[in-house]
């Protein structure tokens, strides 16, 4: 079980819906064409890619907002499928690698995940917390909320008719993960609202403000310690590249200042993978229509270089 699964399924997902900026759907495209498929067979596994998803649009039209929450019927629609891609290759003991798109398919990956494995944990790597509510939303993209409705908190959205309707919309989503399962690393872009929620629901977080005062083999470890005290659960991988510094990854929509180096981020992935553990990783956000052609280069190539390292890479 050291090695892992010795199957890689890759999960592209060309979605944009939980966020404004287009481009974002390309990003697993990109991933594939820097030849992470043949990477990946370079380090000894066998990848399955039958080519990008396909999601069907639900047009803007179609697809008015609910209380604040956009593109929501989308969005819930392509994780539900995204839970069941990912679902299906967990349980044929097969190590899903999902890339994104935006972080709101989230909801369909750890939905899979814990269908798979219910008791499963999961290390999510972000400058955002990703857990607003309908009620502490400020921007109503769901990119920013899938945690919310992993963890099943109430969705109040400031009529009880669109409560109703959320909860219809979404109702598929099982909230299976336990507030204790979940541990985040590299916070540093946290709405009010969220930390109130964090705080409230008693949340392990890693800030990068910890990541300073620790340095990251601490961190990985406390939050190891933390969700996985006997390391013998099931471990998903939530990588949002906008954790890594902007110097690092710039394209993708919401950088934010003061992220992880290159190091931190693959150490992240390595300790992750030294687990055995690793059932399931997500790369989400990175954007190739983003800054210029030499940052997407970059913020490409870092993306396939932490897949590479979360499987097994680098390490003697
Ligand atoms: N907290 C802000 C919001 O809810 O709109 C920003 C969220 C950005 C989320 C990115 C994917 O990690
Ligand atoms: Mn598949
Ligand atoms: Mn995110
Ligand atoms: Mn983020």
């Amino acid at each position: 079980f050291l090695q892992g699964p010795k199957t890689a399924s890759i999960v592209g997902c060309p979605f944009s819906g939980g966020q404004p900026k287009v481009g974002v759907d390309k990003g697993p495209i990109h991933l594939v064409e820097a030849g992470l498929v043949q990477q990946l067979e370079g380090l000894g596994w066998k990848v399955n890619f039958d080519g990008h998803h396909q999601f069907e649009e639900i047009s803007a039209k179609e697809d008015p907002v609910i209380g604040k929450l956009k593109n929501p019927r989308y969005v819930s629609k392509v994780s539900q499928e995204v839970a069941k891609a990912v679902g299906g290759h967990a349980k044929k003991g097969e190590l899903p690698v999902t890339l994104g798109g935006d972080h709101s398919l989230a909801m369909g990956t750890i939905s899979g995940t814990l269908d798979a494995h219910p008791n499963a944990c999961v290390i999510w790597i972000d400058a955002h917390a990703d857990i607003n509510t309908a009620e502490s939303t400020d921007s109503g993209n769901i990119h920013g909320m899938p945690v919310s409705f992993l963890l099943g908190l109430p969705q109040h959205s400031g009529s009880s008719q669109s409560d109703t309707h959320i909860q219809s919309t979404f109702s598929w989503i099982k909230p299976l993960l336990k507030p204790s399962r979940i541990v985040y690393i590299g916070l540093r872009d946290v709405d009010a609202g969220e930390k109130r929620i964090l705080k409230q629901n008693g949340i392990k977080a890693f800030s990068m403000h910890e990541v300073d005062k620790y340095g990251i083999g601490k961190v990985v470890e406390m939050a190891l310690d933390h969700v996985n005290p006997n390391r013998d659960l099931p471990i998903h991988l939530s990588f949002d590249v906008d954790a890594l510094d902007p110097s690092v990854a710039p394209s993708t929509g919401t950088p934010v200042r003061g992220g992880l180096t290159f190091r931190e981020g693959h150490y992240i992935c390595e300790a992750v993978w030294e687990t055995g553990l690793l059932v399931a990783l997500d790369l989400m956000e990175v954007n190739p229509s983003l800054e210029d052609e030499s940052s997407v280069r970059q913020t490409v190539a870092v993306g396939c270089s932490l897949v590479r390292s979360a499987l097994g890479e680098t390490l003697l």
